[in-house]
């Protein structure tokens, strides 16, 4: 399989899953400001969205969308451990907050607050707006580690959005069970992996 990714972005959390999984994989890094592959091709040709991530499989089929690349790959998993059983209701579970990630977290985040030409206005009503999620996140992982339970692929997706917080300087102190997830899930080899792999850590 061939991950085509950008440092740092949504593509981060198809690249843990496939070193959590310990899946065979290459990676090429796209440039998100030209849309250029380090190989030098102009990704419009490979990806005509122009968005990362976009997984190769080894038939040469290409696809896209975060949460649909978390599940494949997850399905591979031995025991689907990150993501359960179809018909279960950890798998309800564990697709319900995949969902949640895409839709109320990384949408909301993105495009807004990662362009420059977003109007202030614009820009508080998007932090409002994940203010109410992060709340949400920090009572759910009061009681409890992980969002589904166990550590699974919604997690892996949470901690790449939630994380862009850091690089946005958006403050999580008001959210300290939220912070300490964030803190748990970096702490995995995998996710150490991905992040030295990105240039994001040494
Ligand atoms: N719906 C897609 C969205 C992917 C997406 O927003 N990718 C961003 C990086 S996080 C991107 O490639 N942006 C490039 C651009 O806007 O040109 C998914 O969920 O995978």
């Amino acid at each position: 399989m061939k991950l085509f990714y950008a440092p740092g972005a949504c593509s981060l959390a198809v690249h843990i899953a496939l070193r959590e999984l310990g899946l065979s994989f290459e990676t090429v890094k796209v440039d998100l400001a030209t849309h250029t592959t380090a190989d030098g091709r102009d990704y419009f040709d490979i990806s005509p969205r122009g968005y990362v991530p976009m997984l190769e499989l080894d038939d040469g089929s290409r696809h896209t969308e975060a949460g649909a690349l978390l599940q494949y790959l997850a399905d591979q998993g031995p025991g689907r451990a990150l993501i359960g059983e179809p018909g279960t209701a950890r798998r309800l579970s564990v697709t319900e907050w995949v969902t949640f990630v895409g839709t109320e977290l990384h949408k909301t985040f993105s495009p807004w607050l990662w362009h420059k030409e977003t109007a202030d206005s614009t820009r508080q009503a998007v932090r409002d707006k994940l203010a109410t999620r992060f709340a949400e996140l920090d009572a759910r992982l009061a009681p409890q580690d992980y969002l589904a339970g166990e550590f699974s692929i919604a997690d892996v997706y949470a901690f790449t959005i939630v994380n862009w917080s850091n690089f946005l300087g958006i403050s999580l102190k008001a959210w300290p069970h939220l912070q300490a997830y964030l803190a748990r899930v970096a702490a995995r080899p995998a996710v150490k992996g991905a992040l030295v792999a990105e240039g994001l850590a040494t």
